[in-house]
């Protein structure tokens, strides 16, 4: 009856999905809705990290990355890293992979480990829901060492933050940060080793290109102009199937989903 009553509901307007939500205080229906719930936390402090590997980079070859054109940037892959350079004052270098978020509903991670290899005055991180058609959508998630913050911002026209904090704990020139950014519906959470950074509830875009982001500071502020920053074990995990009850996703999941991360 239960599996019926779910089933029934994929495709209905969502209108329609609340209807059946508000009908869960039914008893008989109570133990799933208790189910799916642990099941939405359990996932949450999970934050994907069982979720299966989409990509895996380790930048042995090039598996078909590609650079936002801009004045003075550039990207290679040698010797087992991706080197991102940026060598103009607030130029900042976007390298995106073959990967797009497109079809993972809003549920999927992407890490990498990074640093700077030349100076401690790069900004580096990860790039998401990047639309190349239109050039105009655009999640950033970096480590800024000159001001010693991370951020998460966005663009909608112009840069927007979204959230900002203390970096804590960075490595700094030539050592190591495994930066992370996970999607949960409309959620979005930054990490820096581990630790989370930045946390939103945000849903700009559908989804788009997940990739690598550079940058170099301006001279004139007395800051080196160039930056070069080397990246490795780059990862998405997509985390669609953890993410409800009863190991199938449909509308059902991800309304109620959604609506307790907006909460
Ligand atoms: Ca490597």
């Amino acid at each position: 009856m239960v599996g019926f009553l779910l089933g029934g509901v994929v495709g209905l307007p969502r209108v329609m999905v609340q209807a059946v939500q508000i009908a869960t205080n039914d008893p008989s229906l109570e133990p799933l809705a208790v189910k799916m719930e642990n099941d939405i936390k359990t996932e949450m402090e999970s934050n994907l990290a069982s979720s299966p590997v989409l990509y895996a980079d380790a930048f042995d070859q090039d598996q078909g990355w590609w650079l936002k054109p801009a004045e003075k940037t550039d990207f290679i892959i040698k010797e087992g890293v991706l080197i991102a350079k940026s060598k103009k004052a607030y130029r900042n270098t976007q390298i995106y992979s073959p990967v797009n978020s497109n079809d993972m509903n809003r549920w999927y991670s992407v890490e990498v480990e990074v640093k700077s290899t030349n100076s401690d005055t790069a900004k580096y991180g990860l790039v998401f829901e990047y639309d190349r058609v239109s050039d105009d959508q655009l999640y950033v998630f970096n480590v800024d060492i000159v001001e010693n913050k991370v951020y998460l911002r966005k663009y909608v026209d112009e840069w927007v933050v979204i959230d900002k904090t203390a970096a804590g704990e960075i490595g700094l020139n030539e050592t190591n940060n495994k930066l992370k950014v996970v999607r949960q519906g409309r959620r979005i959470k930054g990490y820096v080793n581990g630790q989370l950074a930045v946390e939103a509830v945000d849903i700009s875009y559908e989804g788009g290109e997940v990739g690598l982001y550079a940058g170099a500071r301006s001279a004139e502020d007395g800051f080196v102009e160039m930056a070069k920053v080397e990246f490795d074990n780059f990862a998405v995990r997509d985390g669609r199937g953890d993410m409800n009850a009863d190991g199938v996703i449909d509308a059902l999941d991800v309304n109620l989903l959604q609506n307790w991360y907006g909460k």
